[in-house]
């Protein structure tokens, strides 16, 4: 605790501190609540993963366009109850920049956001202001002055997670497809179908060459846990903006689904009861195009159910990719924990894929 607070005194905090422990449960970065005296806010104190964000100044910057942006219209909005509808980055004590070097790692402090809960799952109710509210982000940083750079370059491009897969395979750097062929073969089987299908989830990147599909400001990390609700259910912020960046709105779509539509966890180990609820879909889409209604193209509306598809998929690639390269990316808790979250995702993306005619047919009866 010592050595938090000797980093969090080199930001222009208000109060003394009283207090820091961990925080959430992001795979990423790391996180601790500051707590301090009566009359100042508490904090969030980030320890950045810099092996993933090579470039912390560029995402930085980023965050603060996008918070600055943010809170320039909710202010003319006549918004109140401002520093619980967007995230608030502290600038360092002397030269102004949001995140400190400390010889080893960068951190960066917020303004902890009060009163406000995270859910793991929602209902149809939460789900269609989710959609409604992600709709809205998109449709705010539609008109961002200056242009975000890639916090990851390609992070949600297909191809290149199908690329990064071949890679590992042909490394195999922890020996488990190897063992596989001498044992039961499912690490196969995960390779075999999700090379079936590998080519016809690129329709993105297809799309994007031939001209047709915009990159936008997007999210990119819509998990259903990066949204902040008030105590009355009502949506107070997205959190989480380290990957905001231009992407394909497929991305804030399909990400959010993959984690509220599953009724259980993304590393759930019971596969049986993995499920794409289409009572999310129809409540989050209802609310996602109502939000997007003044940009949205029809490419885009068209695509939705592939999009629905394409990240369970893509977090399946990404998490297998991860653990045939024994596991250097996410955090695990047991050694099987990223084999457990491919089976999820892989069922996930089946259980989708069923139902792509039916989400078709709900989106032409908007
Ligand atoms: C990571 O850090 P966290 O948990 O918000 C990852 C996402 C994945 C997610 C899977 C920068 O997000 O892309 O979808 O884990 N973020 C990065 O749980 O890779
Ligand atoms: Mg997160």
């Amino acid at each position: 605790m010592e050595k938090f607070i000797a980093i969090a005194k080199h930001f222009a905090l208000d109060g003394d501190i009283l207090d820091i422990r961990p925080l959430g449960n992001g795979l990423i970065n790391d996180t601790y609540k500051v707590t301090t005296s009566e009359g100042a806010p508490d904090y969030v104190l980030q320890r950045i993963n810099h092996h993933i964000f090579t470039d912390v100044d560029l995402l930085q910057r980023n965050i603060e366009a996008v918070t600055a942006h943010i809170r320039a219209k909710l202010e003319a909005a006549g918004e109140s109850d401002l520093d619980r509808k967007v995230l608030h980055f502290v600038p360092v004590k002397e030269g102004g920049k949001t995140w400190y070097y400390d010889g080893e790692s960068y951190w960066r402090i917020s303004v902890f956001i009060d009163r406000a809960k995270t859910y793991e799952t929602v209902d149809p109710t939460y789900s269609e202001f989710a959609g409604e509210a992600f709709g809205h982000f998109e449709a705010m940083l539609a008109d961002l002055p200056e242009a975000l750079g890639e916090t990851i370059p390609d992070f949600h491009n297909m191809e290149l997670r199908l690329r990064q897969l071949v890679d590992a395979v042909r490394e195999d750097k922890a020996g488990r497809l190897h063992a596989d062929a001498h044992g039961s073969g499912e690490l196969r089987a995960i390779l075999s179908e999700i090379d079936a299908d590998g080519e016809r989830m690129c329709r993105a990147e297809q799309l994007h060459r031939e001209g047709k599909l915009p990159k936008r400001v997007c999210h990119c990390d819509t998990k259903v846990n990066n949204m902040l609700f008030d105590e009355n259910g009502d949506v107070l912020c997205v959190i989480d903006l380290d990957t905001v960046m231009p992407s394909y709105v497929f991305s804030d779509f399909g990400d959010f689904l993959r984690t509220a539509a599953n009724p259980v966890a993304e590393d759930a180990p019971e596969v049986e009861k993995v499920d794409f609820r289409m009572d999310i879909f129809e409540a989050f889409a209802r609310g996602y195009i109502r939000g997007t209604a003044d940009f949205l193209l029809p490419v885009e509306r068209e695509n939705l159910p592939y999009a629905a598809c394409l990240f369970p998929f893509m977090q399946a690639v990404r998490f297998f990719t991860d653990y045939l390269n024994g596991d250097t990316y996410y955090k695990i808790r047991y050694p099987e924990h990223n084999l457990v979250r491919t089976r999820n995702q892989m069922q996930l993306y089946r259980s989708a894929k069923a139902k792509v005619p039916q989400m078709q047919r709900f989106l032409e009866s908007l």
